[in-house]
């Protein structure tokens, strides 16, 4: 096999000397990539069916065999290894051959979320010079095609759009050209793909993962979770987001040989009826989603009993709503707490129902360090809350290419600032309390305030703005833009909503509430931090009582 040798620009992810030897003589690192565990189990147990959608049925041999085709045919396109995808593909088993031939290839996808439109998808173009996009051709009513044709005429260095379906104008994923070369041979040190960060502030960052650690924390995780050859994983949250995908999610589930039903949007209804049609044993959902799913569950058709764990995370699940999942839905419940950065969390299935319901779990790994301070940097007394930070082997120590950000969200010894407040227990387990920057978390979704005050001040009739969260009993939190107008300008919510859709963003990001102020009250000093006056608008708010 010829030995990949990655274009200049290929992404890096780097531990001092140090840990990364700790962390293979330990065991986390086994030197094994993505193409290297699915030969392996294609090999181990070729029949055996590892991927389930509504039109597909793929075993692990002819999902390895169509990975390997896929492979040829990136190749055969003209990119190299450490090249760029970018992947927007929903919940159908189509995903799999698309990034494990990118793996087999050493190319390197960069997963979008369907939500995703023309702002966001662009950002990550420039951002990683991804040379290629591959998309479904529709999914839930939207046509993705005319969306990637327009992403396309604004990125010079996106050549190829590249459509599983019908490709329309675009290029088919299965007449991609055979490259006819020997695949070549992937360093499980380099990035395998690039995850997309919360964006905590200003615009999402690109996390590079490498084969080495990812692979660790989907191998633990499948452990943590007691995964099998008999266990069947359903994807019910989009398979891009780092919870379905290694929580321990798809890639979890392949690893252990288990498998996959790619469920195409999670209502109660489609979920509980693939639920029952496969025998799924566990899934992974957000808080809003298991709220629906516990009202469903008392009128459902469908027979849910093969249903073991119901894991649960992305968002802070309030114990009143965790203590009601084993009595309705009659399944385990595990809480998840994790971050595209790294750490994950679990509440494990033998912990007493106390520590599952009230908790947000303890991480993955031995070597999973964690500190918990106050606001000058000094370590709590535990049990306080205080800022969570973390490294690890499996926690990215820097963002792709973004030094500003990197210098904020990393401590100078590695550690990476999470942005949330939480308390730690004796035991481990952490209690998540809120969080410290100023970001939205509705219904798992992260918004940043900054991003969408950005797009609020293009608008011409809108003097400032500021968006906040506020707390909603359904997703969590959602999200209230505050907003000055121009003298003489006369906007109402509406509008403010419809110019916000037309700025070509993911549909989450659109404020649920315009609220019109006639000014920022300010401190005597005058200006204030715009953290301050996001503060002072929600109390405000709160105060005037005017959330349900
Ligand atoms: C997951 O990943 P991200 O990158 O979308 O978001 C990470 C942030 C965390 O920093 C925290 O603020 C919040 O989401 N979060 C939770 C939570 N799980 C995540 N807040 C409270 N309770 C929880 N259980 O959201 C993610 C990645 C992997 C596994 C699970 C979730």
């Amino acid at each position: 096999m010829p030995v990949s040798v990655p274009s200049p620009s290929a992404p890096r992810q780097v531990w001092p000397e140090e840990f990364a030897t700790r962390y293979r003589e330990k065991g986390y690192w086994r030197g094994e990539t993505f193409g290297d565990f699915l030969r392996a189990r294609a090999a181990a147990h070729p029949d055996r069916l590892a991927v389930v959608d509504a039109r597909h049925r793929w075993s692990y041999g002819e999902l390895l065999a169509r990975s390997e085709r896929a492979a040829q045919g990136w190749l055969g396109l003209g990119l190299r290894p450490g090249d760029r995808v970018i992947v927007q593909i929903p919940n159908v088993a189509g995903f799999f051959p698309a990034v494990f031939g990118l793996f087999l290839a050493g190319l390197v996808p960069v997963y979008a979320l369907p939500a995703h439109r023309q702002t966001e998808l662009a950002h990550f173009a420039a951002r990683s010079g991804a040379k290629a996009l591959v998309i479904l051709d529709r999914h839930e009513g939207f046509d993705y095609r005319p969306l990637a044709a327009e992403v396309q005429a604004g990125a010079p260095e996106l050549r190829h759009v590249v459509v599983i379906g019908d490709p329309g104008p675009h290029l088919g994923f299965d007449a991609l050209p055979d490259g006819g070369q020997a695949l070549p041979q992937v360093d499980p040190a380099s990035v395998a793909f690039l995850q997309i960060s919360g964006g905590s502030t200003g615009l999402s960052k690109l996390i590079p993962r490498t084969h080495d650690d990812y692979i660790y924390s989907f191998r633990a995780s499948a452990e943590i979770c007691g995964l099998g050859a008999d266990s069947v994983y359903m994807a019910a949250l989009p398979v891009a987001h780092n919870f379905p995908m290694s929580s321990p999610g798809v890639m979890g589930a392949l690893y252990a040989g288990s498998r996959v039903v790619m469920c195409p949007n999670p209502s109660a209804d489609t979920a509980f009826r693939l639920i029952a049609q496969e025998g799924v044993t566990i899934t992974g959902v957000v808080p809003p989603v298991a709220l629906l799913w516990m009202q469903a569950a008392a009128k459902t058709p469908h027979d849910i009993s093969s249903l073991q764990v119901l894991q649960v995370g992305g968002a802070k699940f309030i114990p009143e709503a965790a203590a009601r999942v084993r009595p309705t839905l009659g399944c385990r419940l595990q809480q998840v707490f994790g971050m595209a950065e790294g750490l994950v969390n679990y509440t494990r299935l033998d912990d007493p129902e106390e520590i599952v319901v009230t908790t947000q779990g303890r991480p993955i790994s031995p070597d999973d360090e964690v500190l918990v301070l106050d606001d000058d940097g000094r370590p709590v007394p535990e049990g306080q809350p205080g800022h969570l930070l973390t490294r690890g082997p499996y926690t990215i120590r820097a963002y792709h290419d973004e030094p500003a950000a990197n210098a904020r969200s990393f401590t100078p010894d590695g550690f990476y600032r999470t942005g949330d407040i939480v308390r730690r227990l004796p035991s481990g387990h952490l209690v998540v309390q809120g969080r410290a920057g100023d970001h939205i978390n509705r219904a798992g979704e992260k918004i940043s305030a900054e991003e969408i005050e950005d797009h609020l001040l293009a608008h011409p009739g809108i003097f400032d703005a500021a968006v906040v969260s506020i707390p909603d009993a359904f997703l969590g939190e959602r999200s209230c833009a505050f907003v000055i107008l121009q003298p003489g300008a006369a906007l109402r919510a509406p509008e403010v909503k419809a110019f916000m859709r037309g700025r070509g963003l993911a549909e989450f990001k659109v404020p649920d509430q315009v609220v019109f102020v006639e000014e920022f009250q300010t401190t005597a000093v005058g200006k204030v931090s715009r953290n301050v006056l996001r503060a002072q608008l929600r109390a405000r708010f709160l105060d005037e009582g005017k959330t349900p």
